[in-house]
């Protein structure tokens, strides 16, 4: 039988039904492979309190609960949707663990400088050094990009078929929209136009748009 799919995402997302919060690329692994699920809608003041660091230790969302497993970060979550349901991981091993590896450069290797680069906009904005550090981390990020487009040519996807490490590839691309810096490798923006045409990545993000819109309207 299957079992429920609960996930929890922000009841107002900071990004404004941008679909940039990590909740998103949940959804669409489910509406990739067709597995219906509920969401809960959380506050961040409801992010720290005991029972939902009992799911997510860190006070954050996404998480996911399905039966009796309770699962937080969104990178081990969409492999658990990957691994159980077809459509995002190749049936043989090697494609498999190829699939896997882009999963982790994804989070493990592009992402974090993306992060970094946002988190000092927020936070640092208005320090000294701030004009003098932008350009080093912005030359951290064009070096990633550089290096992807190059191994990412003129293929539709990483790695033969679209993959789970695509999805979560596209989803940290997406972070840089507006930036400008996704201009010097235009295979990217082609990518990500690529993958979010996909019907699942559409349904995902009106999905959570529709739960900013309802929001606003509060
Ligand atoms: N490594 C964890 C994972 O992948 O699941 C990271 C989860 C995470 O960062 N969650 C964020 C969160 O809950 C939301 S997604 N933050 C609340 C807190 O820490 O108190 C990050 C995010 C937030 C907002 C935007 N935005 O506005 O554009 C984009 C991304």
């Amino acid at each position: 039988m299957t079992k429920t799919i609960t996930l929890t995402a922000f009841e107002a997302s900071p990004d404004r039904g941008r679909g940039l919060a990590r909740d998103m690329r949940v959804r669409w692994a489910l509406e990739e492979t067709g597995q219906p699920y509920d969401v809960r809608l959380v506050s961040f003041a409801a992010m720290k309190p005991p029972a939902h660091l009992a799911l997510q230790p860190f006070g954050q969302i996404p998480t996911y609960e399905e039966g009796d497993l309770a699962l937080f970060e969104s990178g081990a979550i969409v492999l658990r949707i990957a691994e159980r349901h077809a459509g995002l991981l190749p049936a043989d091993a090697n494609g498999r663990a190829r699939a896997i590896a882009w999963m982790f450069a994804a989070l493990n290797t592009v992402e974090p400088p993306i992060v970094e680069r946002e988190a000092a906009t927020f936070v640092e904005r208005d320090r000294d050094w701030f004009e003098a550090r932008r350009p080093i981390l912005e030359g951290r990020i064009r070096t990633r990009l550089d290096q992807l487009s190059r191994r990412l040519g003129e293929a539709d996807w990483l790695d033969g078929d679209f993959s789970a490490g695509d999805l979560l590839m596209v989803t940290v691309l997406r972070r840089l929209e507006g930036s400008g810096l996704l201009d010097a490798t235009p295979n990217l923006p082609a990518y990500i136009a690529r993958a979010t045409a996909r019907p699942a990545y559409q349904r995902a993000f009106a999905a959570q748009l529709a739960v900013f819109e309802a929001a606003s309207k509060t």
